[in-house]
């Protein structure tokens, strides 16, 4: 039966898809509001049963793969063809927000349920899927299920990482796969035909220019970097200044540094400090090593390597009578999405007669990744002030719907390719 257009949105169910938010926010619910379920955590683990719970009840099949990416098939009428993929990650910053990721794999799903409500057959098979520690916070680097699923991120060194509890990714992925042994397994990779993610934006741009859609182009450029300073340590009432191998104040010469490096006074280069640890950390020794990280963006390729490639040169420079270690552990370039891709969502969008701006994002994303690896493209909603990576994150149940409806329309076409 031809499908007409409209008939997946329309069975898209506002108060469901809240709801589900507002279950998913205890999985780690903080006082404040916000969540700490990090990859691989007992949350995490928790809010993917319950996603899979919800999944059984709709008589959709749940599969994971060996680094724990979490797939949710509704079947197709050809099951030979490549599926198509919609959804995010499940993974929040320590102290997250109730919607980063959860809300892309929630749209994916309300998506699914809704065409199951509206009894749409589509040709190829639709999975709403989590991917894997995309936020990096627990486990450097980030996005190691998409990075692992497209082959970008070598999965056996990431897995070698270690929590600042000394828990490696490795015995956390394990613990978490045994909890989920009676879910399918399957191999490492497979074929997609086209991927979709929602998202908040977290930035203002939508909110400023009161639209409820955001058609994403693109992703700027990102690399993380992992400094190690080491000094010695020594007592800090006899030692004078001339002898000390002082950690701290060689970091904050390189920090300082840095910081010069990347001044942009059109403020387009985003450089943070975000994790800043000093050993052993009593008051009277003086430091004997630090460690630090930096997430530098940018949007244009040439200034990402030209800055990018001058900070180690830089930690070296500053490094006084301290030794260093410079690690990167992150690179992702700028991406541009694909133009059959963003066409399906700008066609959803304005086939639902909802105003949308085109933009980049700011903030790094999976769909990057499987960019890569097929048609891929975003599809943002407004988040409160722009505020994420916080507990006062916020979004609208209107606003996470009409996103959903967008996705669901394109969703339907991409599968009926
Ligand atoms: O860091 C990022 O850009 C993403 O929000 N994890
Ligand atoms: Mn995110
Ligand atoms: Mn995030």
């Amino acid at each position: 039966m031809e499908y007409r257009f409209g008939t997946a949105a329309s069975a898209v169910d506002e108060a469901r898809l809240w709801e589900r938010h507002v279950r998913m926010a205890q999985f780690g619910a903080l006082p404040g509001g916000g969540v700490n379920r990090q990859a691989l955590s007992p949350e995490d683990g928790r809010a993917r049963r319950e996603l899979a719970r919800w999944a059984a009840e709709q008589g959709f099949t749940v599969a994971n793969d060996p680094v724990a990416n979490l797939f949710i098939r509704r079947e197709g009428s050809d099951p030979s063809l490549p599926p198509v993929l919609a959804g995010s990650h499940m993974d929040s910053q320590p102290t997250g927000g109730r919607f980063d990721g959860i809300y892309g794999v929630l749209a994916a799903f309300e998506v699914l349920q809704a065409l199951n409500d509206a009894g749409v057959v589509t040709r190829r098979a639709i999975e709403a899927v989590a991917w894997t520690n995309e936020e990096g916070s627990r486990f450097q680097p980030g996005c190691l299920g998409s990075g692992a699923f497209t082959g970008a991120i070598p999965p056996r060194p990431a897995l070698e990482e270690v929590d600042r509890d000394g828990i490696s990714a490795r015995a956390a992925l394990d613990q978490l796969l045994d909890g989920e042994s009676d879910f399918a397994r399957r191999p490492l990779g497979f074929p997609v035909h086209a991927y979709l993610e929602c998202h908040i934006e977290q930035g203002p741009l939508l909110e400023q220019a009161g639209v409820p859609v955001g058609i994403v182009t693109g992703v700027q450029g990102s690399r993380w970097f992992a400094i190690e300073v080491t000094g010695e340590e020594a007592h800090a009432g006899t030692t004078p200044a001339r002898l000390r191998k002082d950690a701290f104040m060689a970091a904050v010469d390189i920090v300082d540094a840095l910081r010069r490096l990347m001044h942009d006074p059109e403020d387009i280069v985003r450089f943070t400090v975000g994790r800043f640890e000093v050993g052993p950390g009593a008051p009277n020794t003086v430091p004997g090593r630090v460690f630090f990280t930096i997430d530098f963006r940018h949007p244009d390729p040439h200034t990402l390597k030209r800055l990018g490639d001058q900070v180690e040169p830089v930690v070296r420079a500053h490094a006084g009578h301290c030794s260093v270690r410079v690690t990167e552990t992150f690179t992702s370039v700028p991406c541009a999405f694909d133009a059959g891709a963003v066409a399906s969502v700008r066609t959803a969008a304005a086939g639902l007669g909802l105003r949308a701006l085109e933009l980049p994002s700011g903030a790094n994303h999976d769909a990057r990744f499987l960019a890569e690896v097929c048609p891929s493209a975003m599809i943002f909603v407004p988040c409160e002030k722009g505020i994420s990576h916080n507990e006062a994150e916020n979004a609208t149940p209107g606003d996470l719907a009409a996103g959903t409806r967008v996705l669901a329309e394109a969703v339907v076409a991409l599968a009926n390719s």
